[in-house]
């Protein structure tokens, strides 16, 4: 119980996290996952996200969890709806879509989801989730207000909200491939003021990129589309991400 929540608190007290995000439905080659995973991992990255918005079905996932299996770090669900659950993951990223103006991705979903969740046993991440700046399809999908990337206040705003709600996880996702990522003063104003495990994703392409959001205060930085662009680039990043924690 809680393994991966502990696992995540633990390691994160000697400093920032990469995790790995998988999306069944963007891999090329299914052949070369297992090896490139591989490297993911001996390079560094402390989980497996595997989730995507679009075309991915429970099949997919699956086959990616079945794919990542024998490595040794947590794989854990990153769900776009409630068709992403499966009992081969080690946790589950229980998303609200906070800025969502669709009732639907802010607590709809997750009561359908519930149930089958507590049925399976698999282990909740709590976590508000929060579309900036660009949102992608995933912005899009989800109906959200996107919160502009300079407006900080209102970013804090809702990070607090989620704080007092009881979530402990806040992601911050400027959308899958966003021509740029969230603003390390928006996670230095939130790391400062709330008491959240900080995620940041979308639009990290370099290890610079990456080491400003961690000295900003991230927790976890993700990577999705530089894994499969350019898996040499992405190991370097997750590196970079593991000699600033060794510091
Ligand atoms: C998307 O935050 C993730 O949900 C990662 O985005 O694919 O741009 O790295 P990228």
């Amino acid at each position: 119980k809680e393994k991966i929540s502990k696992y995540i608190q633990q390691l994160s007290e000697e400093g920032a996290l990469h995790f790995s995000l998988i999306d069944p439905d963007k891999i090329s080659n299914l052949d070369k996952l297992d090896s490139l995973a591989r490297k993911l991992y001996e390079a560094g990255t402390s989980a497996f996200l595997i989730g995507g918005t679009l075309g991915v079905s429970k099949d997919k996932l699956d086959n990616v969890l079945e794919i990542l299996s024998d490595i040794k770090i947590p794989k854990i669900i990153f769900p776009s709806n409630i068709n992403l659950i499966s009992e081969k993951a080690d946790a589950i990223l229980f998303l609200s879509l906070l800025n969502s103006d669709d009732i639907y991705y802010v607590i709809g979903a997750q009561v359908v989801a519930a149930p089958l969740i507590k049925k399976l046993g698999i282990e909740v991440l709590p976590t508000g989730y929060l579309i900036i700046g660009y949102g992608g399809t995933a912005g899009h999908i989800g109906r959200a207000r996107i919160i502009p990337f300079d407006n900080n206040d209102l970013a804090l705003s809702y990070a607090l909200a989620a704080e007092f709600m009881g979530m402990k996880f806040l992601y911050l996702e400027a959308g899958s491939g966003s021509p740029e990522p969230v603003k390390p003063e928006m996670v230095s104003l939130i790391r400062r003021f709330a008491n959240l495990t900080i995620i940041v994703g979308g639009g990290i392409r370099t290890q610079e990129t990456a080491i400003k959001l961690v000295e900003a205060g991230a927790h976890i930085i993700v990577t999705g589309n530089i894994i499969e662009d350019n898996p040499e680039k992405a190991i370097k990043i997750i590196e970079s991400i593991r000699n600033y924690r060794r510091v």
